[in-house]
Formats: C-alpha cells, sequence, structure tokens
C-alpha cells in the first residue's frame, strides 16, 4: 500500500486556488461544494433509473415503502433542499419552477450569492440511457444583504456571472466548472465518493468538424440556416445529435465542434433557456475560448427580461460559431 497519491479532490482544488488570492473569501467554494453535494445525490438516483419498474413508478412506492418521484422533481428538490441548508446561498431559480425561491432565514438573507439551475437537462433521454446533466450558474445578487432576494437577482445578464458549470451523468460521472480562472473537469471517483481532478485547464479546439442540430427541424429554417447546413455537408462534417444539451456540449468541448438550436417556424425564439441553459454552457464555452452567440448577439450580452426566457443559440469552437454567423445574416 502507498499514501503518495496524484489524485485531487474538488475541495483541495478549490482550496489550492483560494489561497492564491488573499482576499479570497472561499464563499464560492463552499456552494460548489454544495451542489455537487445534490449532484452525488442526484447521480445516485439516475445511477438506478432502469430499475424504476422495479422499484416501484412515478405515484407507487418502493420496496422500502418511500414514495417515487421522477427524476427532474427529485432533482430539483435535492438542489433546493442542499442550498436552502447551504450558508452561501440567498435563493435560486429553477428550470422546473414558474418563479424563483428566496430563502428567508437569517444565514441566506445575509448570503452574497443566488444560484440558477436546470436539474436534469435532457430528461427525456432518461428512458434510453443516454447521457444527462445538471446545469447550473452562480450569480452575486444586486438587492441589500439582510433582505430577501428579489427577481433583478436573477434576471442579470450572463456577463455579470461569477461561476458555472455541469454535471454530466454519463459512462462516467463529470464536473465542468468554469471561473474567470478557466474551466476545469472533475470526475467522480465512486470508491470515496468524491469528484477528482481528471480535466485541468480545459480547452475547446479554435476549430471542429462536427455540427450538432435537430436536423429533422431542417424543413422549419429560414433559407440561410438551411444554406449553412448544406455547407456542413459540403465540408463533410460529421453530423452528431444526443438531444441532450449537457451531453452535446460535453463532446464539443472535447472534440471542438459547433451545436446549434436556432430559431425555426415552431420555436420562434428557439428552444433553450437563456438563463438556465444557454448563460452558464455560454460562459463555460468562452472561458475555454469558445463562443456563444444567438446569430445576433452574445449570449451572455443579453439582458434577461424574464426567468424562462428562451433564445437561438450557435456555440462552440470559435471559428465554426464565426463562420456559421457569417452565413446566417
Ligand atoms: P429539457 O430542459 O426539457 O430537457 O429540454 C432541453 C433539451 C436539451 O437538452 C436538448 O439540447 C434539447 O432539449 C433537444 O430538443 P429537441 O428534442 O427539440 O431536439
Ligand atoms: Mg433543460
Amino acid at each position: 500500500m502507498n499514501s503518495n497519491r496524484k489524485l485531487m479532490t474538488l475541495d483541495e482544488f478549490t482550496i489550492h486556488q483560494t489561497r492564491q488570492f488573499s482576499n479570497a473569501t472561499g464563499e464560492l467554494s463552499t456552494l460548489l461544494r454544495d451542489i455537487s453535494l445534490a449532484c452525488k445525490m442526484i447521480n445516485k438516483q439516475v445511477n438506478k433509473a432502469g430499475l424504476g419498474d422495479v422499484l416501484g413508478t412515478h405515484g407507487a412506492t418502493n420496496v422500502q415503502g418511500e414514495e417515487q418521484m421522477k427524476l427532474d422533481v427529485y432533482s430539483d428538490q435535492m438542489l433546493i433542499n442542499v442550498l436552502r441548508n447551504s450558508s452561501e446561498c440567498a435563493g435560486i431559480a429553477s428550470e422546473e419552477n414558474d418563479d424563483f425561491v428566496a430563502f428567508e432565514d437569517e444565514y441566506s438573507m445575509n448570503s452574497k450569492y443566488v444560484v440558477m439551475f436546470d436539474p436534469l437537462d435532457g430528461s427525456s433521454n432518461i428512458d434510453v440511457n443516454a447521457s444527462i446533466g445538471t446545469i447550473f450558474c452562480i450569480y452575486k445578487r444586486v438587492s441589500p444583504l439582510g433582505t430577501p432576494c428579489v427577481e433583478a437577482d436573477f434576471l442579470q445578464p450572463g456577463s455579470a456571472m461569477k461561476a458555472a458549470g455541469y454535471v454530466i451523468y454519463g459512462s462516467s460521472t463529470m464536473l465542468v466548472y468554469a471561473t474567470k480562472l478557466g474551466v476545469n473537469g472533475f470526475t467522480l471517483e465512486p470508491s470515496i465518493g468524491e469528484f477528482c481532478l481528471s480535466h485541468p485547464g480545459m480547452k475547446v479546439k479554435e476549430n471542429g468538424k462536427i455540427y450538432s442540430i435537430n436536423q429533422g427541424n431542417t424543413n422549419k429554417l429560414n433559407d440561410k440556416l438551411k444554406s449553412y447546413l448544406n455547407y456542413c455537408m459540403d465540408e463533410e462534417f460529421s453530423h452528431r445529435y444526443i438531444g441532450s444539451m449537457v451531453a452535446d456540449l460535453h463532446r464539443t468541448l472535447i472534440k471542438g465542434g459547433i451545436f446549434m438550436y436556432p430559431a425555426d417556424l415552431k420555436n420562434k425564439n428557439g428552444k433553450l433557456r437563456l438563463i438556465y441553459e444557454c448563460n452558464p454552457m455560454t460562459y463555460i464555452v468562452e472561458k475555454a475560448g469558445g463562443l456563444g452567440t444567438t446569430g445576433n448577439e452574445n449570449i451572455l450580452d443579453i439582458k434577461p427580461q424574464e426567468l424562462h426566457q428562451r433564445v437561438p443559440i450557435f456555440i462552440g469552437s470559435k471559428s465554426m460559431v464565426e463562420k456559421a454567423v457569417e452565413m446566417i445574416n
């Protein structure tokens, strides 16, 4: 047995980063630790999702007599419960809830940060055992400390974001986390139940050869978008589309490429949510050297008008996104 180890846990990594700044308080690291805890609980349920029918379905009870919950509801409640107990979170907004939730105990009201999340993105993929994920982002509140947080705290442009990340529940479970210092990936080591640094300093390739879009929507696209898809085919790019944004963007981050959910005849503003999906993913991709845009403006420059606003998105390798923007305008 040898106690010399190369593994660095998420906690060790954030402590190491915090020590580099004399004025760092470690509050963001605490918040990240809390979010990662909720995601480990979600991961546990996702891993046994196929046993749903064996252990009891939604509305039924499992062998332990516990009521079964749909996984996206479970994930939402898990994140809310953990963040409510956190010492660093004043409130949350979630894709699963109509309105934001302000935590009104004294600790929470004196916390600086609010968190937005999509608790289980791509959940229609659960049935087919494809990768799904949790997406989150963290902002400093604009309302005064000591009071409950307000809607304006959640309607800040992405450029004000302090950190963002996602957890992908895939062939392994990974947490990818971005701050102004860069993007790092941590893989869950199940035997010790810790996320360990596995992908330090992630960078998205400047150019790529993969395009990712729901090509079944082609007939609903305008002519310029159609010609861009023809260009991708003429260039013999590979087409990959899982239908789970976290999985499609994780591949884009690692292999390069472009991911798109444009506006079409049915989805006039695209399908994906600005606050819960497009903003955090753009922050991560941009900190890794890529780009995220609606086709007309940078995603992070948009001032959200409402919590569940949708926007078109083109995101990934910088050169590919720039080429798409040039062709669709
Ligand atoms: P969800 O938040 O309801 O899971 O929907 C978002 C998902 C994304 O993960 C994915 O990119 C997109 O919807 C796929 O949509 P479509 O089936 O229209 O291609
Ligand atoms: Mg979603």
